[in-house]
């Protein structure tokens, strides 16, 4: 990091956009630029195609489509983004993600360890399962993906976990359409675990984490297609509840499945309601959950080296890093062996940055209105 006094030189919007690092929201940088713009009477934004990093923004159709799908999650509590793996990619992908299922199991068999129900709170941890999954892995960091999770979690989001050995292979043939088993996902999942972490009962009403499915087959209800409550985000009930009078394992009224092509990634608020299905047809469907989480959530659990895995603190072997792209290695830095956690600094200068702001002569406009 450089000196903290050079920093402290304010040198107006322009400046501040320059030197933020990626540390500020979409929004954000939409205001500092149209506070340079109109500093400098400038007629139009020349700089709009940037990141505060260099790195290219999202092209306006697609911040539109961005904005979109963070409308859907708030007020329904989950949305689909399509086509994020490109279809020419996905049937090699899928072969991949089962190969490397098989991988998983086979290194967990040969540890020999307990059912991670039994692993004690601080038990070591394993290594992710991305590990195994470095053709999709490059995926997590899409541009409409991140723009998403950025939006609505902060700028500064973490893989919390990543699961494909887990409920979301599901063998073909299974004809049972009124299977259920409903639940909300950690941080908000009431069963998770002693030593996984659980919000308390009534959950705050807020975003704390996503969780995503990763379609490697066409969902629908032919295929097992993710059964969801739309607004159940912010009812203070869950069907894990235990006082709350709802059966986990049977349909809920207003519940809907998942219609969407192969390659899409299914987005929900970690509160909303949701359900596994039963798979109908004749192929084995196959999906891949990762949660993402902002910086400020706690992520220290450990389940131990096996079972849901998926676990928060498993490890990111040093080879697996290197070989994935750096907007994915941002997303799982600090999981990986011998790599520092960049976020403090970069939260270090937004705090600075506010210190720098030009202050009005008084406060007398400043009202505040009591909300419910
Ligand atoms: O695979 C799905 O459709 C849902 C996955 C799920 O419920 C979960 O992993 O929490």
């Amino acid at each position: 990091m450089t000196d903290p006094e050079q920093q402290l030189a304010y040198e107006g919007p322009g400046a501040l956009i320059d030197r933020a690092g990626d540390t500020l929201s979409d929004a954000f940088i939409d205001r500092l630029r149209g506070m340079s713009a109109a500093s400098q009477r400038e007629a139009g934004d020349t700089g709009g195609g940037l990141l505060p990093t260099g790195g290219p923004r999202p092209a306006a159709a697609v911040r539109e489509e961005i904005a979109a799908h963070i409308a859907r999650v708030r007020e329904q509590g989950y949305t689909v983004i399509e086509n994020v793996i490109p279809p020419e990619r996905v049937t090699a992908i899928r072969d991949d993600v089962v190969a490397a299922v098989d991988a998983i199991g086979a290194e967990w068999a040969a540890l020999g360890d307990p059912s991670w129900k039994d692993c004690p709170p601080g038990a070591p941890p394993g290594v992710s399962q991305m590990a195994h999954l470095l053709s999709l892995a490059p995926y997590f960091g899409d541009e409409r993906m991140l723009g998403v999770a950025r939006g609505l979690l902060d700028p500064h989001v973490r893989i919390a976990q990543c699961e494909a050995v887990g409920g979301t292979m599901r063998p073909p043939n299974d004809d049972r359409p009124h299977f259920r088993a409903w639940h909300s996902d950690w941080p908000h999942d009431l069963t998770a675990g002693a030593h996984s972490g659980a919000i308390a009962q009534p959950f705050p009403d807020a975003t704390m984490a996503l969780s995503t499915v990763w379609y490697l087959n066409d969902a629908s209800p032919q295929t097992g297609g993710t059964w969801v409550v739309p607004h159940s985000h912010r009812d203070p009930r869950n069907p894990r509840g235990i006082l709350d009078p709802i059966d986990e394992s049977a349909p809920i009224p207003g519940e809907v499945q998942i219609t969407a092509p192969a390659g899409s990634v299914y987005v929900q608020d970690t509160r909303c309601w949701h359900s596994v299905a039963a798979n109908p047809g004749p192929i084995t469907r196959v999906g891949v959950v990762v949660i993402y989480a902002p910086w400020w959530l706690n992520l220290e659990f450990s389940r131990g080296q096996t079972g849901f895995a998926g676990a928060n603190t498993a490890r990111m072997p040093r080879a697996a890093f290197a070989q994935l792209p750096p907007s994915v290695q941002a997303l799982v830095r600090h999981r990986a062996e011998g790599e520092a956690d960049e976020i403090a600094d970069a939260k270090w200068f937004v705090s600075a940055a506010s210190q720098l702001k030009q202050r009005p002569p008084d406060n007398s406009h400043v009202r505040i209105e009591p909300r419910n």
